[in-house]
């Protein structure tokens, strides 16, 4: 094959390549068998080898390209990237159509479609060709995601027409691909995904694009930014079917409405019917289809007035109550679960719940073989809301809590003030292998693929007895386990060898001490710099430091002042464990840091960190967290869907800070 040959080869693959995935990816419509399409990929990939100047950037083998970002870079929106406001309920919708018809002229069209629960993202094309895309950002400025969003097959690359326009849509994970991720996630000792949502944002947020491409992600395109005006439309429905043309894809569940009671209707069905979605949806989004009414309608601050999210409340089922069963945690805290006959509730299938305590079963009076309420919203974790008294046969059982406890057989106490009943036994296996658990998470010592079920297994097979023992495991041992691995095994004692290292307050959380969380331990740690010191720090010289209190100072005196703990902290120094503080100080007096001695809040929901988290790294470089804006609020750290505290914060002038400016505190 000449050069021209090859070059008008790669011309007709590319275009035939492009109209099979776009039947598979857009359409899910296959058009031909995966082999065909797997051979005709493999021509190019060979052709486009041999004259690397016929490889187009929108080259169906150039999906997943390039070397990992560095970071990603800010991008500003043309016309802001606004978020929908919520009604709850028929009233809320009644009152949205009301406000509707007296803003706009003429007979209302209310376009309905399903809210996809993932993440709004901008797509720009330029003649045709995929050149940027976006993540919301703060409605504003965004982030750069266009190698990632690339990776992803329903995307195009090159639209039908050599149209200039940005598309908005919402990127998500399939309910089947964020399961099978989470599998492979346990698999491998990583942390889960809460939700299909947060896989989809974390995949996303990867700067190595090869993450996302691994991950099966979906868009939907929505809608498009501007007003339409310089596109053959006239209303939204109209660009939907543009949209489509164009070769994105489209979510096939919309229907057109001229009436609440329609409207109310389509929400009943896909209240109905959202469980049995591939994907996830979280209401139902409710739009004015006409350009100019929309116009005439106009926005708000933070949303459009022609459109609205119909949100959807916490699904409850009913289902029978099989039995209680009794959890020891890691401080002996006795607490109950109910097992219940495995129901589907808001997309999972939920087979146990949480009772909070026995004086809340009392209350409600919860027997075993109830039937029982279950409540779940989202990824909240389900609980038990009431018994069905009436539908009771006579055969239930009231629950009556065990005087003693389930894993060790020693009497439970009841600690005066306290609801939970509390195993004492400082042998207990329940206490400590969730012990063990709590030492290796996260915000303790950190210990990737150490993750429950191997803490178990090297409890239970004698391998450790205590957190010390982690530090004499070999590589032998740990093959030894099941689902181990030669390479696992490595990386875990990677993993563990790393975690000596880290600096004292991940110790000193990690050991559990009552009363000594996260910030106690990494205050306490600065004051003291190392374990020898703390440990013969008097109770007079813990409650001088600021912020510790009496009874804060009392749990580590009486922790520490314990034969067997000094033990303990002496096989950790001889197995190498680093026990001294090499953490940054906090630099309040010097003023280095932004959030040193400044009060700020934080509001709406943040992608990148959780609330705690996100406290955490404020306190770290010296500011206070308060739950409320006053005229003493310095700043106001806005996520998404922030409401009233950001609008407080607004009318007082106080400086609001969105994510992005955030997180950029933090790249030292
Ligand atoms: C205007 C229209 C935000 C949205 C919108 O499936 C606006 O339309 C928006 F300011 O966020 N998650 C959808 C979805 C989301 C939005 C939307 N339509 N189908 C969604």
């Amino acid at each position: 094959m000449d050069r021209l040959q090859a070059e008008q080869r790669v011309e007709q693959l590319n275009t035939q390549l492009r109209e099979y995935g776009h039947a598979y990816y857009v359409l899910d419509k296959p058009a031909v068998p995966d082999a065909v399409y797997d051979q005709l990929l493999n021509e190019l990939i060979e052709l486009e080898t041999q004259y690397p100047d016929l490889v187009f950037p929108d080259s169906p083998t150039q999906r997943v390209g390039g070397q990992p970002l560095e970071g990603f870079s800010k991008v500003t929106h043309a016309y802001p990237m606004l978020s929908l406001s919520n009604v709850f309920g028929e009233e809320d919708l009644r009152e949205f159509d009301r406000r509707v018809r007296s803003g706009a002229s003429g007979e209302i069209r209310y376009v309905c479609e399903l809210k996809i629960d993932g993440l709004a993202v901008s797509l720009l094309y330029e003649d045709g060709r995929l050149v940027r895309g976006a993540t919301r950002g703060d409605g504003r400025i965004g982030e750069d995601i266009t190698a990632n969003l690339r990776t992803i097959r329903s995307v195009p690359l090159r639209l039908n027409e050599p149209a200039t326009i940005e598309v908005r849509g919402e990127a998500y994970m399939p309910k089947k691909s964020f399961h099978q991720l989470n599998l492979d996630r346990e698999a491998r000792g990583e942390e889960l995904f809460a939700n299909p949502r947060n896989a989809a944002a974390g995949s996303l947020r990867q700067l190595d694009p090869k993450i996302a491409a691994s991950r099966n992600l979906s868009v939907f395109a929505y809608g498009i930014g501007g007003d339409g005006s310089d596109l053959p439309v006239v209303g939204h429905e109209d660009t939907l079917r543009y949209l489509e043309k164009l070769g994105l894809r489209i979510n096939p569940e919309r229907e057109v409405c001229s009436s609440v009671e329609e409207v109310q209707a389509y929400i009943e069905k896909w209240t109905e019917k959202r469980n049995d979605l591939s994907y996830e949806i979280d209401g139902i989004v409710i739009k004015v289809d006409l350009y100019e009414q929309q116009e005439e309608l106009g926005f708000t601050a933070k949303s459009p007035r022609w459109a609205t999210a119909y949100k959807f409340p916490a699904e409850e089922v009913v289902t029978k109550l099989l039995d209680i069963e009794l959890s020891v945690g890691r401080t002996g805290a006795v607490t109950p679960t109910a097992i219940l006959e495995p129901v589907r509730v808001a997309g999972t299938t939920v087979q146990r719940a949480s009772l909070h305590n026995e004086d809340l079963i009392r209350e409600k009076d919860v027997r075993i073989g109830d039937q029982v309420i279950i409540r779940k919203a989202g990824d909240i974790i389900p609980e038990v809301v009431a018994s069905l008294i009436e539908q009771r046969e006579g055969t239930e059982e009231p629950f009556v809590m065990p005087s003693e406890c389930p894993a060790c057989g020693s009497e439970l106490v009841r600690i005066e003030g306290e609801v939970v009943l509390r195993c004492v036994n400082p042998k207990c296996p329940a206490q400590i292998t969730e012990g063990l658990i709590h030492f290796v998470s996260r915000n303790a010592m950190n210990i990737e693929g150490l993750g429950e079920k191997v803490v178990e297994q090297l409890y239970r097979e004698g391998l450790v007895s205590d957190v010390s023992d982690l530090y004499e495991l070999t590589k032998e041992q740990l093959m030894g386990l099941e689902r181990m691995g030669e390479k696992s095994a490595s990386n875990l004692m990677a993993a563990i060898d790393a975690s000596r290292s880290n600096s004292m307050e991940r110790l000193l959380f990690g050991l559990g001490i009552r009363h000594v969380g996260e910030k106690a331990a990494r205050i306490l740690s600065e004051e003291f710099g190392s374990f020898d010191r703390l440990m013969t720090a008097s109770l007079e010289e813990l409650t001088a430091v600021h912020e510790i209190g009496d009874k804060m100072a009392d749990a580590v005196v009486t922790y520490f002042d314990n034969e067997e703990v000094r033990a303990l902290i002496g096989r950790l120094q001889e197995r190498g464990v680093n026990l001294s503080y090499t953490g940054k100080r906090v630099r309040l007096a010097e003023g280095e840091t932004v959030f040193a001695g400044k009060t700020v809040v934080l509001t709406g929901k943040l992608e990148t960190l959780s609330r705690g988290e996100a406290k955490e790294r404020i306190e770290s470089l010296g500011g206070k967290v308060s739950g409320s804006v006053s005229k003493r609020t310095d700043l106001v750290i806005a996520g998404e869907e922030a409401g009233s505290k950001l609008e407080k914060a607004e009318s007082l002038g106080i400086e609001v800070w969105d994510e992005q400016r955030f997180m950029e505190q933090f790249n030292d």
